[in-house]
C-alpha cells in the first residue's frame, strides 16, 4: 500500500459503505486533529481526491490560488482549512505531502447555494466589472451565511491561542468578523485574489454592508492591486460607517490595516523546470508535431468568461481572414481547463469557444493540417511549461483579472529571453509587466494587431522586453509575497 492510499484510512463517508470506521481507526483521526500557529482558510484544500473505481488519491487542486500558496506552505508547519470538493462525506484531518489539511463537509444544498449561487454568480461575475449580470438571488445568501460560519468554526478549532489565520478569496468574505467573534486572541489577514470593484458596481451588492462588515473584522486585508484597494476603503467609508485613510481604516474601535499585495509564482521553480532535459527535448517534440516552421501562439486558461479566450479566437479568425500572416506560417494552441460546470455561463461559454474552434478549421484547416488545436483538459505542470517553452508568442487576454499568473509563468520559463508576451490592460500582472505587448482585449482589431506584431517581432525587440520582464517578476516571486503580507500582519496595530 503506498503513500497515498493510507489517505482513504482516514475517510469517514456518510453512511459508511466501505466499512472504514471498523478498520478502528478513530484514535489516528483524533490525533491528527492537531492545532498549529498558521491556519490558511480557502474554498478548496490544496489537494482533490481522484477516484479511480473503488480506490481514490489526492492530487493538487487546479487553479491559481493553490499554485501560488503551496510552495510557500510546504516550508511552513501550518494547517490548511477548506473543502475537498466532495459532498456528503465528512473527512477527518490528514496530512499530505507534509501539509495538514483540515476538511470543511458540505453538502450538494451548500454548493449550489454557496458555491455555485453566491459566490459564482453573483460575487465573481460582479466583482469582474459585472461582465456578466449578477444574478441576486436572496436564497443564496442564507449558505453563503451558514458555511462561512462553518469555515470560522473550523479555523477557530484549528488555530493556536494567539496564533495567525489567513483566509482567502471572494468565497469566505465574512469569516473574518464570524471567526473574531470566536476567537479575539488570533491575528486574522484577508487576502483576495480577484478584483474588488468599484463604488458604482459595488453599490448593486444588495448585501453590500454585511460583506464589508464580515471583511473588516480582519487586521489586515489585501488586494492584488492599487486601486482594488483603494475602491474597497472608499465603500468602507460609504457603506459600513468606517473611518479613516486609504491604508487605515477605522472599525468598530479598531483599526484595520488595507493595502496591495501583488501575488505571483514560484520563480526558481519553473526555471528549473525550464532548465529540465525532459521539458525541453518535450518542447521540442510539440514543436515538431505542430509543424517545425510555423510560429506557435499559446493561450491557456481556466474555460472562464472572464479570460477572453472568445475574443482572442475571433481576433485569431481576423488575422487569417487579413492575410496579414499566411495561415501555413502560424499555428495557435489552446488549452481550455475545464471550470465550474453546472453553472450555466460556463455552459454557454464552452459552446461558444468549441462553436469558434470548428468555424477556424472549417475555414482554414486543410487535409492533414490544422490552423488551430483545442484541448479542453488539464495539463501536468511538465507538459505546461514545454508548451510555455514551444510558445512563440503567449496571449493572456482577459477582460478582466486579478492578477494572472499564467502570464508570469510565461516570462519565468523563457530563459533564453526570447517569446512575446501579448497581454491584457484589465490584468492585475499588467501593472507590473510592462514591457509585455500591453492590449486592450475588448478591442478586437487591436487584438489582431498585437497577434501580427508579436508574430513578427525581431529578436532584439523581443531579448529587451523578455529580459526587463524576467527582472521584474525575480524582484516579486511569490515568497516575498507571502513574506510582505505575513510581516504587515505581524506589525498591524489594531
Ligand atoms: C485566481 C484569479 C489570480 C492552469 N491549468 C493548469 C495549471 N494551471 C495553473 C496555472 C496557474 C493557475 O493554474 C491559473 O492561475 P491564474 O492566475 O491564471 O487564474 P485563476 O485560476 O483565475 O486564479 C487570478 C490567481 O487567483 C492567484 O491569485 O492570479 O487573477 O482569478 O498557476 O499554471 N497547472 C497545471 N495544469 C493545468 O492544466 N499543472
Amino acid at each position: 500500500m503506498g503513500p497515498q492510499a493510507v489517505n482513504l484510512l482516514i475517510v469517514r463517508p456518510i453512511p459508511d459503505p466501505y466499512g472504514w470506521r471498523t478498520l478502528g481507526l478513530n484514535a489516528m483521526i483524533q490525533d491528527l486533529k492537531r492545532t498549529s500557529e498558521v491556519v490558511l482558510v480557502s474554498n478548496r484544500l490544496p489537494v482533490q481526491q481522484v477516484k479511480r473505481g473503488r480506490m481514490s488519491h489526492w492530487e493538487t487542486s487546479p487553479g491559481g490560488l493553490v499554485s501560488a500558496l503551496r510552495p510557500i506552505i510546504r516550508d511552513l508547519s501550518c494547517t490548511w482549512v477548506g473543502w475537498t470538493g466532495e459532498t456528503g462525506v465528512e473527512i477527518a484531518p490528514f496530512v499530505q505531502d507534509g501539509i495538514q489539511n483540515w476538511p470543511v463537509p458540505l453538502v450538494n444544498a451548500e454548493v449550489r447555494g454557496f458555491y455555485e449561487g453566491f459566490s459564482n454568480r453573483i460575487i465573481w461575475p460582479l466583482y469582474h466589472d459585472a461582465i456578466r449580470q449578477p444574478e441576486y438571488r436572496q436564497a443564496w445568501w442564507k449558505p453563503y451565511v451558514d458555511v462561512n460560519r462553518r469555515f470560522a468554526q473550523a479555523a477557530s478549532e484549528a488555530v493556536e491561542p494567539g496564533g495567525t489565520v489567513w483566509v482567502h478569496d471572494y468565497h469566505l468574505q465574512l469569516v473574518p468578523s464570524m471567526l473574531r467573534a470566536i476567537r479575539p486572541d488570533v491575528r486574522i489577514g484577508f487576502f483576495l485574489h480577484i478584483p474588488f470593484p468599484p463604488q458604482e458596481l459595488f453599490a448593486q451588492l444588495p448585501w453590500r454592508r454585511e460583506i464589508l462588515e464580515g471583511l473588516l473584522g480582519a487586521d489586515v486585508v489585501g488586494f492584488q492591486t492599487r486601486i482594488g484597494a483603494k475602491n474597497f476603503a472608499e465603500v468602507a467609508r460609504r457603506f459600513a460607517n468606517a473611518t479613516g485613510s486609504d491604508e487605515i481604516v477605522q472599525f468598530d474601535e479598531r483599526s484595520v490595516q488595507v493595502g496591495a499585495f501583488p501575488i505571483s509564482i514560484d520563480v526558481e521553480q519553473f526555471e528549473t523546470l525550464a532548465a529540465s532535459d525532459d521539458v525541453v527535448s518535450q518542447s521540442i517534440e510539440f514543436r515538431a508535431r505542430l509543424g517545425g516552421a510555423r510560429k506557435i501562439i499559446l493561450g491557456l486558461d481556466r474555460l472562464d468568461y472572464t479570460k477572453g479566450i472568445d475574443t482572442r479566437l475571433q481576433a485569431f479568425r481576423e488575422l487569417l481572414r487579413s492575410r496579414r500572416i499566411a495561415r501555413d506560417d502560424c499555428v495557435f494552441v489552446q488549452i481550455a481547463i475545464p471550470s465550474r460546470e453546472h453553472v450555466a455561463e460556463y455552459k454557454e461559454l464552452r459552446v461558444k469557444v468549441e462553436g469558434l474552434v470548428g468555424e477556424i478549421e472549417g475555414e482554414f484547416g486543410d487535409i492533414g493540417r490544422t490552423p488551430i488545436h483545442y484541448l479542453h483538459r488539464s495539463v501536468d505542470q511538465r507538459e505546461l511549461v514545454a508548451l510555455y517553452l514551444a510558445a512563440d508568442v503567449m496571449l493572456v487576454t482577459p477582460l478582466r483579472d486579478g492578477m494572472n499568473l499564467v502570464a508570469k509563468e510565461y516570462v519565468a520559463s523563457r530563459l533564453n529571453n526570447t517569446g512575446v508576451l501579448v497581454l491584457s490592460e484589465f490584468t492585475g500582472a499588467a501593472k507590473e509587466l510592462k514591457s509585455a505587448l500591453l492590449v486592450n482585449p475588448h478591442d478586437i482589431g487591436a487584438l489582431v494587431g498585437r497577434m501580427e506584431r508579436a508574430l513578427r517581432m525581431p529578436a532584439a525587440e523581443q531579448a529587451i522586453r523578455m529580459k526587463s520582464l524576467r527582472r521584474t517578476i525575480k524582484e516579486n516571486d511569490v515568497y516575498k509575497w507571502a513574506n510582505t503580507f505575513f510581516h504587515t500582519l505581524a506589525y498591524a496595530r489594531t
